[in-house]
C-alpha cells in the first residue's frame, strides 16, 4: 500500500491508484485509528510540500520502506529518522528549477514594475482620471541569493540576463563561483537591491529573514522568498513593510499557508502568490512522473532516480 498525504496532481492519484492500494490520508480524519488498521500493510509514503513524513509518522509505520516526496524540499520529511530506521527518500529535483527561476523573475518585475497593481489600476477604470505613477527599473539592479544550489543559481543566470550583478550568501563559498561571496546574511542584505531566498528549509535557515536582515535590505530594497514561508519571521516582515522600513516583497511562501497575514492584503508594495513556483502542467507532471518512477524503482529493486537518503 502506499499512503498519499495531502491532495496532489489528479494524474498523481490516477497513476498511483492504478499501481497500488492507495490510501488518502485526508479521507481518515482519525488518524490514530487510520494507522492502527492500515499501517502494516503501509510501505511507501507519497509526500508533498504541506505533508511529508514526521518521526511520529515513520515510527507508527513499521513496514515503511520509503518516502517519495512531491516536492525539492522534504524539510517536512524527518531525513534523520528516514536514515536511522533504513528508509529511502526521494524528491523532485531538477525538473522545476527553471520554472521556480521563471517565477522569481516574474515576482521580481511584478513588484518593482508594479504589474498588479498596474492592473488593478486599469480595471477599476483609473486610467481616465490620470497617468499611472512611476515604479523601479530592475535592469542593472544588485540581485542577492541565499543559496547558489540548482534554483538559486538558474535565477542568477536569468538575472545576469537583465545586466544585474549577482552576490550570494550561503554556507560555504563556492569556489568555482563567479558572483561575489558574503559570509553572512545581513552583508549580503547590505549590498542589495533584492534579495531572493532560495535555500532550502532547515534549523539553521529558519528565521534566516530576521528583523535586522530587513532593516538592512532597506526602505529601498525589496526581499523575494520562494522558499518556505518559515525562512521569514512573518510578523517581522509585515511590521517592516508597515513602518516603511523595508520597500517591497514578493512572496510565494508564507509560515502558515494557506493563511497569509491580512495586513498584507491593503498594501501595493508586495505580490503575494499561492505557493504555484512549480505550478505548472509541464513541470508538475513532470513532478508527478519522478514520484511514480522513483515508486517503480524502489519496488522493483533498481536504483532510484532521485535518491536523497
Ligand atoms: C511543491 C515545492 O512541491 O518542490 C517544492 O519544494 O514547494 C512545490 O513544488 C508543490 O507545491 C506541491 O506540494
Amino acid at each position: 500500500g502506499v499512503l498519499l498525504m495531502a491532495h496532489s496532481l489528479p494524474y498523481l492519484e490516477q497513476e498511483l491508484e492504478k499501481r497500488y492500494n492507495l490510501f488518502r490520508m485526508w479521507e481518515y480524519p482519525q488518524k490514530a485509528q487510520f494507522l492502527k488498521q492500515n499501517a502494516a500493510s503501509i510501505r511507501a509514503v507519497v509526500g508533498t510540500s504541506s505533508a511529508g513524513a514526521d518521526a511520529e509518522l515513520i515510527e507508527a509505520l513499521p513496514k515503511l520502506e520509503i518516502v517519495s516526496s512531491f516536492s525539492v524540499g522534504v524539510d517536512k520529511v524527518d531525513l534523520n529518522k528516514c536514515k536511522e530506521k533504513g528508509i529511502r527518500v526521494t524528491n523532485t529535483p531538477d525538473v522545476l528549477t527553471d520554472e521556480v527561476a521563471d517565477l522569481t523573475i516574474g515576482l521580481i518585475l511584478a513588484l518593482l514594475r508594479r504589474i498588479c497593481e498596474c492592473d488593478r489600476y486599469v480595471r477599476a477604470g483609473k486610467w481616465k482620471q490620470g497617468d499611472y505613477k512611476l515604479t523601479t527599473k530592475f535592469s542593472g539592479k544588485t540581485v542577492g541569493i541565499i543559496g547558489l544550489g540548482r534554483i538559486g543559481t538558474a535565477i542568477a543566470k536569468r538575472a545576469e540576463g537583465f545586466n544585474c550583478s549577482i552576490c550570494y550568501y550561503s554556507r560555504t563559498e563556492k569556489r568555482d563561483s563567479k558572483y561575489k561571496y558574503y559570509p553572512s546574511v545581513v552583508e549580503l542584505a547590505s549590498n542589495c537591491h533584492i534579495l531572493v531566498v532560495a535555500c532550502p528549509l532547515t534549523e539553521e535557515t529558519h528565521h534566516i529573514i530576521n528583523r535586522e536582515v530587513m532593516n538592512a535590505l532597506g526602505p529601498k530594497g525589496y526581499l523575494i522568498n520562494i522558499g518556505r514561508g518559515k525562512h521569514v519571521d512573518e510578523p517581522e516582515l509585515v511590521s517592516a513593510l508597515l513602518e516603511g522600513r523595508l520597500g517591497g516583497a514578493g512572496i510565494d511562501v508564507f509560515e502558515c499557508e494557506p493563511n497569509v497575514p491580512e495586513e498584507l492584503f491593503g498594501l501595493e508594495n508586495v505580490v503575494l502568490l499561492p505557493h504555484v513556483g512549480s505550478a505548472t502542467v509541464e513541470t508538475r507532471t513532470a513532478m508527478a512522473d519522478l514520484v511514480l518512477g522513483n515508486l517503480e524503482a524502489h519496488f522493483l529493486g533498481k536504483p532510484l532516480l532521485t535518491p536523497l537518503v
